[in-house]
This record gives C-alpha cells, sequence and structure tokens, in this order.
C-alpha cells in the first residue's frame, strides 16, 4: 500500500516537472510567430549575404585612395541595419515575447536574437548608426591598408612576426617590436569616435554600454561575465606566475641581461606577448623545416583531410576558389587584411578563409582553427536550424572547434602519424608540455586579462583616451608580468595595434573562453572516447571523434550553451581540465624555479 502510494506521488512528480518543461504552445500565436519569422529569415539572409560579400571584397582587396569597394560595403551594411534595427522589427518581436511563456523554444530563441540584431542598429537613432558603420569601415581600411615599415623598408606582418620569433640580437627585435606599434598612432582617432558611437548605438535600445551588449549574447550581465573571467584568471595564476619565472631567467640567460622583474615586451616571440611558445625549439619536434618542405597549399590540404578522416565532409568546390588564402604577392597593386578569418557568406555554403599562410607551426594551427569555423558553418546550415540561428551555441564555442583541432593536430603522435619528418630524436614530452603552456596557458592572462580589462573599461566606463596607453600598459604589468622596452606616452596607441579592438570590439573573452572550453572537450575525448593520455593522442581518422563534435556543431544557435556542455561533457564551464592537462609541467616548473623569486602578484 505504502509502496503504492509512493509510485503515484512519484508519478505525479515527474509529470507535473515535464509539464513545467514543456510549454504549452498556443498554435494561432505559433503560427503568426513562424509567418514572421519566415519573412524575417529571408529578407536577413539575403541582407547579410550582400554585406559579406561587398566585406569580403573591402578586405581582400585594398587599393589605397580607391573607394569603390569601401562605398559599397557601406551600402549594404547599412540596409541590413535598416532591416534589423527597424522599429517594425522591435516592436514585433517585443510583442510576441511578452507570451513568453506559450512560444516553443526555437522560436523564443529566433525572436530573441532579432532584438539582438536590432541592438547595435537600432532606427530609432538612424544618422548614428549611419555614422558607426561608416567610421568601423574606415577603421578597418586604416588598420590594413597601413604600411609597416622597418629602416625605411616596406615589412609585411608575417615578416614582423617572423623577426620577432627568430632574431637574437636585442637592438634589431627593438626596432622591430617598435616598427609593429606604429600602426596604433594612426587608429587612436578613429578608436575615439568608435568608442561613442558603439556605446550610443546600443543604449536607444537600453544596453547600458557596447561590452554589456555583447555580454548579453552570453545571457550574462558584465558583472557576472567579470566573476566568471576572474575565476578562470584565478585557477590559472599559480601556473602562469611559475612560466612567467622560468621565462625571466631563461630570457635574461639567452640575451645576457639581468633577470628582469617584468618581461620586457620586444624580448618575446609575440607582438602582444599573448603566445610564448616560440621560446621552446623542442629536440625531434621542429615542425618549421617539416612544414617548409611541404608548402603552403599543403597546410590547408592536410587540415581539411584530418576534418574529412573524422567524416566530416571535403570542403564545397567554391571554397577553394572563393578564399583568399595566401599572402598577397608584393606587387599585387592592392593589399588585404593580413588577420585570418572565416566567413559564412551567404549563411548556405558559400563558406570561405581569408588567410596569408606561410608554411610554419603558428599558421599550421591557424589552418585547423580557421577551418573549425568553417565545419561548424556547414554543420549548422541544416533545415533545423533557421538563418537567424546559424551561429555558434555562443561565440567561444565557435572559436573553440578550430584550437581543440589544432591542439589535436600539434601532439608529436598525431604530427608523426601524418607523415610530418621531424627526425629520429623521440621529443621530450616535459619539453612538449612546457611548450604548449607557453602557448595555451599564457595566453589566459592575455585575454581574460589585459584585453578583458581594457575594454571593459574602454565602453563600460568609458575611459577617457587620455589615459590608455597608461591602462594597457598597467593591465599587462598585472596580468602578463610584462613592461615596454620604453616609456609609452599617449601619442601612442598601443590597444589599437591588436586587430580586434578595431574590428570585433569587446569580445576578446571569447578566445579565453574557448581556450577553457576546448580543455574540456579534449578531456572528454581523451578519457571517454580515445582512452589516451590527454597529452598524447591522435585523433586522426577517428569516426567516433567525429560523431561527437558533430553533435556539439549541428544544433548552432538553436540550443543552450550551458545545458549543451553539461550534457556533452557531464560538466559546467571549467577550467579544471585545462588545469590537470599541465599538472605534470607545475613539479618539473617548481623544480626549476627553486631558489628564484617570484616578482608575479596576486590579481
Ligand atoms: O583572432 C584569432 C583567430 C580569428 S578567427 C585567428 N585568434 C586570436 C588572435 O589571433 O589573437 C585565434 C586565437 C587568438
Ligand atoms: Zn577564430
Amino acid at each position: 500500500m505504502k509502496s503504492a502510494l509512493l509510485l503515484v506521488l512519484l508519478l505525479s512528480f515527474l509529470v507535473l516537472g515535464a509539464c513545467a518543461k514543456t510549454r504549452k504552445v498556443d498554435p494561432e500565436l505559433a503560427a503568426a510567430v513562424q509567418r514572421y519569422l519566415d519573412g524575417y529569415n529571408a529578407t536577413y539572409q539575403k541582407l547579410s549575404a550582400a554585406a559579406s560579400a561587398a566585406d569580403w571584397d573591402s578586405q581582400t582587396h585594398i587599393v589605397e585612395g580607391d573607394e569603390t569597394n569601401a562605398k559599397r560595403t557601406q551600402a549594404a551594411m547599412e540596409a541590413q541595419a535598416v532591416f534589423t534595427g527597424s522599429v517594425e522589427n522591435i516592436e514585433t518581436a517585443r510583442r510576441f515575447l511578452e507570451r513568453k511563456g506559450e512560444l516553443s523554444d526555437l522560436h523564443r530563441r529566433e525572436l530573441e536574437r532579432v532584438l539582438f540584431q536590432a541592438g547595435d542598429n537600432p532606427q530609432t537613432i538612424p544618422e548614428l548608426v549611419k555614422q558607426r558603420i561608416a567610421a568601423e569601415t574606415a577603421q578597418t581600411e586604416k588598420l590594413y591598408g597601413f604600411t609597416f615599415t622597418l629602416d625605411g623598408k616596406e615589412l609585411t606582418p608575417n615578416e614582423i612576426d617572423k623577426g620577432l620569433r627568430e632574431e637574437t640580437d636585442l637592438a634589431k627585435r627593438r626596432k622591430l617590436w617598435e616598427a609593429s606599434k606604429e600602426v596604433g598612432k594612426e587608429l587612436k582617432a578613429g578608436l575615439v569616435g568608435l568608442q561613442r558611437l558603439r556605446n550610443e548605438s546600443v543604449r536607444a535600445l537600453g544596453y547600458p554600454d557596447f561590452f554589456s551588449y555583447m555580454a548579453s549574447e552570453y545571457g550574462m550581465s558584465t558583472a557576472e561575465l567579470a566573476a566568471e573571467i576572474e575565476t578562470v584568471n584565478r585557477e590559472l595564476r599559480p601556473l602562469f606566475r611559475e612560466l612567467h619565472t622560468w621565462t625571466r631567467h631563461e630570457l635574461a640567460k639567452r640575451y645576457g641581461q639581468p633577470v628582469p622583474d617584468l618581461i620586457p615586451a620586444d624580448w618575446l616571440p609575440n607582438r602582444w606577448g599573448q603566445d610564448w611558445s616560440g621560446l621552446v625549439e623542442v629536440k625531434g619536434f621542429d615542425l618549421d623545416p617539416a612544414l617548409n618542405a611541404r608548402g603552403s597549399e599543403w597546410l590547408v590540404q592536410q587540415a581539411e583531410r584530418f576534418y574529412v578522416s573524422l567524416g566530416f565532409p571535403a570542403l564545397p568546390p567554391s571554397f577553394w576558389e572563393k578564399s583568399s588564402l595566401y599572402p598577397a604577392p608584393a606587387n599585387a597593386g592592392f593589399k588585404k587584411n593580413t588577420h585570418a578569418s572565416a566567413w559564412h557568406i551567404d549563411l548556405e555554403h558559400d563558406v570561405r578563409s581569408l588567410m596569408s599562410v606561410e608554411p610554419n607551426a603558428d599558421w599550421y594551427e591557424t589552418t585547423h582553427h580557421e577551418l573549425g569555423h568553417i565545419y561548424y558553418y556547414l554543420c549548422y546550415t541544416n533545415p533545423q536550424v533557421p538563418p537567424l540561428l546559424r551561429e555558434g551555441a555562443n561565440r567561444a564555442y565557435h572559436e573553440a572547434v578550430g584550437s581543440l583541432m589544432g591542439l589535436a593536430a600539434m601532439q608529436p603522435r598525431f604530427v608523426k602519424g601524418v607523415g610530418l619528418d621531424t627526425g629520429t630524436t623521440q621529443p621530450d614530452p616535459m619539453q612538449v608540455l612546457l611548450k604548449e603552456a607557453l602557448n595555451y596557458a599564457v595566453f589566459i592572462p592575455w585575454s581574460a586579462g589585459t584585453m578583458f580589462g581594457f575594454e571593459k573599461e574602454l565602453y563600460a566606463d568609458e575611459l577617457p583616451s587620455s589615459k590608455w596607453n597608461q591602462r594597457w600598459w598597467e593591465l599587462a604589468a598585472r596580468y602578463q608580468g610584462i613592461a615596454p622596452p620604453t616609456p609609452r606616452g599617449e601619442e601612442f596607441c598601443d590597444a589599437a595595434t591588436k586587430t580586434h579592438i578595431n574590428d570585433d570590439p569587446a569580445g576578446y573573452y571569447d578566445y579565453a573562453l574557448s581556450f577553457v572550453l576546448l580543455f574540456q572537450l579534449h578531456d572528454h575525448i581523451a578519457h571517454e572516447i580515445l582512452h589516451e593520455d590527454p597529452r598524447d593522442t591522435n585523433y586522426f581518422g577517428r569516426k567516433d571523434v567525429g560523431e561527437f563534435l558533430r553533435s556539439i556543431l549541428t544544433p548552432g544557435m538553436s540550443v543552450d550553451w550551458r545545458e549543451l556542455l553539461k550534457e556533452k561533457t557531464g560538466s559546467a564551464l571549467s577550467a579544471k581540465p585545462m588545469l590537470r592537462y599541465f599538472e605534470p609541467l607545475m613539479g618539473w616548473l617548481k623544480e626549476q624555479n627553486r631558489g628564484r623569486k617570484p616578482t608575479l602578484g596576486e590579481i
């Protein structure tokens, strides 16, 4: 008797629980919403395809003094803004959302997306939105049209990067680093305008500032996001402190200098100190000569082969025809955006990548990163995902996929497996781990510290431009433990030398979160699917890994990102798998650093 009663109670609890989750969808309302969304999706797709195609031309073909592309791009972007930000769309979406409880999950997500799209284009202030679009186009042209020079000779960003990786003469390094910062001066005035225009655009729809608008895409307030980011920073701090101490001593020895408290930025193998992996050459694991022997085309084809080996389709022929994958020749008569990106032009199968691939390890990793975006696009381009939701589960997911594949493609067993000849010496696993930590762990204080702090203050606190450079280097000192080689006054704008500050604003923490996420995914794949040590895997050819990844990519933004993570890995967002990965290195670093004084404080 008692157990029958319990059973009834249990059953009614289950039924009630289920009812609370499945909404009572009103069919009449659903039909009206569907009609509206069908129209919206069709127009949205058409206008965003036109804007992306024009923007593609602008960024792959920059000719000084030629306004044709810029004008066309601006017009297409304005047309898109007039539609997505229209009062009619804002009011319709809001009206339907008032009955949120009676809508299907998919409809609710689409309507919320309509409002997010309107967020930085509200046509209640059309003139301001127009000005913002024009200012953004101009800033991008200045950034990528800029000619870097060294001793009066033109220098490409690829040459700067190679110089900072390989040059051993400190005087020459200083000149290279300073040359790389010149572009910031040119961009400062434009960024002053954009700081105001971006904030004012989103305020019309009630967002406090542009930073909080971007955070809202994760369903978080600025304060919630800052708390999440601080947790990541704090968790990584002990590892980063050991890496910082090790690097200070290593570089001082290398350059015959006293050990500095803060590392001079021009000693590091990257313009912003975001990746220090170039400091370590692992015997038996030098990828550069092996890649150089294969040539640039091989790098992109190899990345595709890796995805195909997991069961992803071959890239559509149009990808190869329309992408811009290699540097523009010096005599081309035009410049192109030199930063890597991936494009979903028509939200269907016109997918392209813009890169300047050269046969080295950095670009090898980047080709995998960009194809991750491309395969994400292809996976969520399906009838279950309407064009409005053809996005990552959140922005960090989009960045994580290709970076995960990049990590996998850089592990020694994988490298050997695909036939890259790195010699007969067996690489020392601790050195491999050190090199990886100098990439992945070092990236966190940069992305979740310096970049996060600066962009947050730039928009949320309206940091005055008279303090930008001072603040930039304060943050770099506190989070990254680095310092400029000589004082940098406010005539410089070192933050603006980072492309994202100009053309992908207030979202750089995507990459920090993507690294956290990628270690969670990698940990799951290694333990649950491959049954291999996460530090020594080979995904190549593993259809089961591909199936797992596709199940994450296919729904795009039609699902809740937190639920998806929980469902796929069993946990919430956590830096623990990343820390676990590098755990063996902590002991080694402590040993190396014995008797050395750490100079990096708490954050
Ligand atoms: O910007 C990128 C990608 C864009 S699709 C190449 N990344 C960040 C950077 O270069 O600063 C990848 C990792 C960090
Ligand atoms: Zn990316």
